[in-house]
């Protein structure tokens, strides 16, 4: 068995990666970033450890994470149980009255708390919320053939700032308060956008199971303009799928978030890889 234990070589290669790290960590100190953990990128228990992990980390060196999450997924696995079958339109789940009712213990309850108990189990300090708790996001209906989906119209994130005064990390379930007391359901992108933008974020991590944005040889484009975005859409490039998430990026950058990435989630610490890495993961979106 050739001998493991690290030499005093070893630990100074530790101390010296720590040391170069320093630039990094304070290139985003203080810096506002919101990740949308899609329902597609949530792994297994160790995935959302590491990803927990990560986020946890970054708190402790400056940065203001805000997680807005998804759950598609876990929302069509608790509906087939019951026998319901959703219809989505353009990318959103056809809502009616019982519906939502279990879109919003889903993800306010099993997907919420899951990235909640993960993040404390690292040692962070994280709190669940939806849309709904201090009127965070109040929505209007999108249109009347969806049911209870909405849009968000006016979001306030005063009570995010107090979060971060006390370094307490917030969960956010795509739920949104309507004027008249509905209950709305609001696709993950685009709540994080409205978030993202509520908050003049410095960043928008898009997190999901593609590796990027494609050209049209099918390479991964690492950074590009939203004007040529609006060319890529134009020409077919970007298509299917992949529309509302470059439309919530164009909307979040419309409304004064600095930048946003779509990355692939399922790499390990892509948060960290993107945020510390000269590497970055995923395609980068700026004017
Ligand atoms: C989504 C909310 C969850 C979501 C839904 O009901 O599935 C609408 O479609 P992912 O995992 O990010 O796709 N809402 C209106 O966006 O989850």
């Amino acid at each position: 068995m050739p001998d493991t234990t690290p030499t005093n070589a070893d630990w100074v290669a530790t101390a010296s990666t720590l040391s170069q790290a320093l630039p990094l960590f304070q290139r985003y100190a203080g810096a506002t970033v919101v990740i949308k953990l899609g329902g597609h990128a949530m792994g297994s228990d160790a995935a959302m450890r590491s990803f927990a992990r990560d986020v946890v980390l970054m708190s402790h060196v400056g940065v203001n994470p805000v997680i807005v999450h998804g759950g598609g997924p876990m929302i069509n696995e608790m509906l087939e149980k019951q026998g319901v079958v959703s219809d989505f339109v353009h990318g959103k789940r056809v809502t009616d009255a019982e519906t939502i009712k279990v879109v919003e213990m889903v993800l306010s309850g099993l997907v919420g708390k899951r990235i909640v108990q993960a993040i404390n189990a690292e040692g962070g300090r994280a709190i669940g919320i939806s849309g709904k708790d201090a009127s965070l996001m109040i929505c209007e209906q999108t249109d009347p053939a969806l049911g209870f989906v909405g849009t968000p119209v006016e979001c306030n994130p005063k009570f995010l700032q107090s979060l971060n005064d006390t370094k307490t990390i917030p969960v956010i379930a795509p739920i949104g308060a309507g004027r008249n007391g509905e209950t709305f359901n609001v696709n993950g992108d685009t709540a994080a956008g409205a978030i993202a933008a509520a908050l003049k974020a410095d960043r928008l991590l898009l997190l999901t199971d593609v590796a990027g944005l494609k050209d049209a040889s099918g390479e991964v484009v690492s950074e590009m303009t939203p004007e040529a975005i609006r060319q890529m859409t134009a020409d077919g490039v970007i298509q299917g799928g992949m529309i509302p998430k470059t439309q919530t990026a164009l909307d979040a950058i419309d409304g004064g978030v600095r930048a946003v990435v779509i990355l692939d989630g399922r790499v390990p610490h892509a948060c960290l890889l993107e945020l510390y890495t000269e590497h970055g993961a995923g395609s980068l979106i700026r004017t």
